[in-house]
């Protein structure tokens, strides 16, 4: 009899576990099923005052929780480089080739022609009326005053709406830039002030990039709502509003699929996501393109694309820590006209920092 009971209950058991194969893997939360998609739902925070774990997913330069990176010391490769020229030029007496080096310099550093002939001949003119000295020093220090009036006014802050309905933060940008990463580091820090927040797991391109993101919602104690693979983009979003809405959280951030950006039908996703973040009770307050920095210059072509689709607020950059040469942030400022809000200097969930042009700038030049 008890051999019959038990035998029950195991069959009960693995009945249960075989059809939510998902739930079975949930630590918090729990888990409702609509359709047509499956759209799955855990508890926001109530409060979320605990620290958060300091190891990254697979990262070495993860930081103690909390601790705000250090920008110069993650440079790495652009400081190395950038900086290195600027020593250079530094060091050198000014005559004819001066300006043919610093030009060089800044192209190599991935400043871009464009943007590098703007601050030449700024510089030249500078000089040809008699503005600044030829010399070495007044060069750098003009060029230094001309990057801080490209950056003037941004400080990497992140607009919230009226409060009435959750703030929405949507981000855009083509695969592999580190769109979910800078999702969970974001939602990290937001959780940690007190806010709550629900993610949008609006990438249902792949089954893996909402898992990914679950990871994520797990380590910042965030709510999620998901889409099962292939479902409706927009849908997700518009559920995990009414989500935070009823749970009184106070931000959604959608994270998107990031397919090759030449594909049209993805900015056409792109475009309805954004109306969808749109109605209320929901407050659209940033479309966020997250941008490689090691991409260089690819980077501007997709962003007018994406800028073109769905009209993006900012800029986050990533992986300036690896091997981007830093020019970069000065082209996508000056070329896009658009501020970089934040940059991210690693894999950890600190290691994304508001843009502080004054300590970029700094970093390079001292
Ligand atoms: N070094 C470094 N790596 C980063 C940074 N941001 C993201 N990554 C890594 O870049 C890889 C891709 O990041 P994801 O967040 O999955 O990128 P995604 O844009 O969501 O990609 P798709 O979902 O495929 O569109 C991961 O291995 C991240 O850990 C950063 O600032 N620095
Ligand atoms: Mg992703």
């Amino acid at each position: 009899m008890a051999l019959v009971i038990v035998l029950v209950v195991v069959a009960l058991v693995v009945i249960a576990s075989g059809g939510l194969v998902t739930v079975g893997r949930r630590r918090k939360g729990k888990s409702v099923t609509a359709s047509p998609e499956v759209v799955r739902h855990t508890e926001p925070p109530s409060e979320t005052t605990a620290a958060l774990p300091t190891e990254a997913a697979g990262s070495a330069t993860a930081t103690t929780a909390g601790a705000r990176p250090v920008l110069r010391e993650r440079l790495g490769r652009a400081r190395a480089l950038l900086g290195g020229y600027i020593d250079g030029i530094r060091a050198r007496s000014v005559d004819e080739g001066t300006f043919d080096e610093l030009e060089e310099a800044l192209i190599l550093a991935d400043v871009g022609v464009a943007t590098t002939t703007r601050l030449l001949d700024d510089l030249r003119a500078g000089v040809r009326s008699g503005d600044i000295e030829a010399t070495a020093e007044s060069l750098l220090e003009r060029l230094r005053a001309d990057l801080a009036a490209l950056f003037a006014g941004d400080d990497g802050t992140l607009r919230r709406g009226s409060g009435e309905g959750p703030t929405v933060w949507l981000f855009v940008g083509v695969n592999g830039v580190g769109k979910t990463t800078s999702i969970g580091k974001i939602a990290a820090r937001e959780a940690r002030e007190g806010a709550g927040v629900v993610l949008a797991a609006a990438d249902t391109f792949r089954a893996a990039a909402g898992e990914q993101l679950e990871t994520w919602a797990e380590r910042s104690s965030a709510g999620i709502v998901r889409g099962s693979e292939g479902a409706d983009p927009s849908s997700v979003i518009f559920d995990a509003v009414q989500h935070a809405a009823a749970r009184k959280a106070g931000l959604v951030l959608a994270d998107t699929a990031g397919r090759l950006h030449t594909k049209t039908n993805l900015m056409e996703e792109l475009r309805k996501a954004r109306r969808i973040a749109e109605r209320p009770p929901g407050e659209l307050t940033e479309v966020l393109l997250v941008l490689d920095a090691t991409t260089g210059q690819n980077g501007l072509v997709q962003a007018r694309q994406f800028t073109e689709a769905v009209g993006v607020t900012g800029i986050v950059l990533t992986k300036l820590d690896g091997t981007a040469k830093g020019g970069v942030v000065i082209a996508v400022r000056s070329e896009l006209g658009l501020p970089i809000k934040l940059v991210g200097v690693g894999e950890g969930v600190d290691d994304l920092v508001e843009f502080d042009p004054e300590e970029f700038v700094a970093a390079l030049f001292d």
